[in-house]
């Protein structure tokens, strides 16, 4: 066994657009334990954060705009290889590419505008998972 806990985030796109429920669904039906789960507004300093691996790229600006946009829902999910698995379930980052069947291929939509809208978040490591939940919870 490889329990883990990772951290997860519906996006600001994902709560407007009113697919939280679709996308716990899909969460609890591959048998992921819900930790903990609530809703934030972040603040700039959050984002600066939990996206500090991304400073300085030009979808910087832009992803921490759209990030503080409306309240996101963060969610600490535990499970056997769940950080691994969640990021199977979420697809590829450009919901365009990303395969039929996951969050963001069946549910993401390419507005013409950038990838950063893109429904959920899922942290890419232990270290990160560690990290990350650390800022949101
Ligand atoms: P992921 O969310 O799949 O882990 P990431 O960590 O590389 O992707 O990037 C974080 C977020 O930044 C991503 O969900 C959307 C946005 N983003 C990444 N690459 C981008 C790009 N080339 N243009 C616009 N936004 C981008
Ligand atoms: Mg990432």
């Amino acid at each position: 066994m490889a329990t883990e806990e990772t951290l997860v985030l519906v996006k600001p796109d994902g709560v407007a657009r009113g697919l939280t429920g679709e996308i716990l669904a899909r969460i609890e039906a591959k048998g992921y334990a819900l930790v903990d789960l609530r809703l934030v507004e972040p603040d700039r300093d959050r984002l600066a954060a939990h996206y500090a691996e991304h400073e300085g790229k030009p979808f910087y600006e832009p992803l921490l705009e759209f990030m503080m946009s409306g309240p996101s829902v963060a969610i600490r999910l535990a499970g056997n290889r769940v950080i691994e698995g969640f990021r199977s379930l979420a697809g590829t980052t450009d919901p365009t590419s990303a395969a039929p069947g996951t969050i963001r291929g069946d549910l993401g939509r390419d507005w013409g505008l950038a990838v950063q809208q893109n429904l959920v978040h899922g942290s890419d490591s232990p270290e990160s998972a560690a990290r990350e939940l650390s800022i949101w919870f």
